[in-house]
């Protein structure tokens, strides 16, 4: 059979095709879920040499195995990177990027609005470990230049940010990185590589959730982060090797499925996101609408040219603060109440209270996730249906 050069296909093509496609010993078509825990060597010097770094082969699933690598693969691919890493979180991805290259005594600057989980960590754990996470206004790129001295190891960035979807500015802030010497690492959970691509920008890193869009469907909880090969090759000799936060082979499966359909979602997500955002604009009881793709966005300029589309989630807020919100999100049908987002179900959630619980009063207002802020991730059910349940859950307050 012809041989397709790969490296020339189109996005949706390598989320197809890109983790290698049918099984050369078998036929199968699926990726195979490769779920062993242990790989038989071949002879005591192949295994010798195996664990000396040398020759070609699997060891032990906590240091690689064949499914997650047909997902690594298939990540470097769709950002343009030169290789993935898959963890068992986000979470566990991002912590490890850090540990990775901070040592005691170091700092990073990063954007102040980001995931409550991200800001727990710069908050309670990375102090306890000697390092700092300095956090700053990044709409405002100059500020995170201010911020950067001689001990800091990083910039890491999210956007569009959660949740209040602020867009910051991938290529400036990799102009302040490079003239400092470090790396820029961007949490692209939000876009995905289909709506934006950090890597072309000037990033040097980009981390993901996966559980969120990359698998889609609300049954996965992973991690993905993709670089260069020394720093991956690195972060997987120690991290993965020493924390120990693998993925496990089903969960890079169910990824591996996800991707398969991500334009197509994606497509669908920003649709039905636009069609909702502009039905709550024009809503007497909406109060205010966060979406990118609304030219009402401070940073829509910036979101339309680093970004493809503007994503599938929205922030806004009831007239009647949190107390109007709360009997919004307790009474929609459909949608469901929940934290987590990019699933095929609308989910909606209120962040001071759940997703960002973990910043203080003080810090929720410095941010401007306001008490009222509401987040809705915008499902693939029809647009009709949504607007109903939304309508309905409105007249209640
Ligand atoms: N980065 C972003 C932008 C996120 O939204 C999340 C999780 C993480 C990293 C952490 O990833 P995890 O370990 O959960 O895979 N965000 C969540 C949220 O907004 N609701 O529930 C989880």
């Amino acid at each position: 059979m012809a041989k397709f050069d790969l490296s020339k296909a189109h996005f949706a093509t390598l989320c197809v095709h890109g983790s290698g496609g049918v099984d050369p010993q078998t036929g199968a078509l699926s990726t195979p879920i490769y779920q062993s825990s242990t790989f038989a060597f071949k002879s005591a010097r192949h295994g010798a040499m195996l664990f000396q770094g040398e020759g070609e082969g699997y060891v032990y699933t906590r240091l690689g195995n064949p499914t997650q690598a047909a997902l690594e693969r298939e990540m470097a691919f769709l950002e343009g990177g030169e290789a993935a890493l898959a963890f068992s979180s986000g979470m566990a991805a991002i912590a490890g990027v850090i540990l990775n290259l901070c040592r005691c005594g170091d700092n990073l600057v990063s954007s102040d609005t980001i995931y409550g989980g991200t800001h727990n960590l710069y908050k309670e754990s990375l102090p306890l470990w000697g390092i700092e996470a300095r956090e700053v206004d990044a709409t405002d790129p100059s500020k995170i230049e201010e911020a950067i001295d001689s001990k800091t190891r990083l910039i890491l960035i999210e956007t569009p940010a959660n949740p209040t979807l602020e867009i910051i500015d991938i290529e400036r802030c990799a102009e302040i990185a490079h003239r400092h010497q470090i790396p820029l690492v961007v949490d692209n959970t939000f876009a995905t590589p289909y709506l934006q691509r950090p890597l072309e920008m000037g990033a040097d890193i980009v981390v993901h959730s996966a559980t969120k869009y990359i698998g889609g469907h609300g049954d996965t909880v992973a991690g993905v982060v993709i670089a260069k090969k020394d720093f991956i090759d690195e972060l997987r000799a120690r991290i993965l090797r020493d924390l120990g936060g693998v993925i496990s082979p089903l969960n890079a499966w169910l990824l591996l499925r996800g991707l398969k359909t991500l334009p197509v979602r994606m497509d669908r997500h920003c649709s039905n996101a636009l069609e909702i955002a502009k039905f709550l604009s024009f809503h007497p009881k909406v109060n205010w609408v966060r979406y990118p793709g609304l030219t009402t966005h401070p940073q829509h300029e910036l979101a339309k040219r680093q970004m493809r589309n503007f994503g599938g989630m929205i922030a806004f807020e009831v007239k009647g603060g949190r107390h109007a919100g709360e009997k919004l999100i307790d009474n929609v049908g459909l949608i469901t109440l929940a934290v987590s987002l990019g699933d095929c179900d609308s989910l909606i959630e209120h962040p001071a209270s759940m997703t960002h619980s973990t910043y203080s009063k003080e810090e929720l207002a410095e941010v401007g996730i306001t008490e009222g802020l509401i987040r809705l991730s915008v499902g693939l059910e029809d647009p009709i249906d949504l607007i109903e349940d939304l309508k309905q859950a409105l007249s209640k307050i």
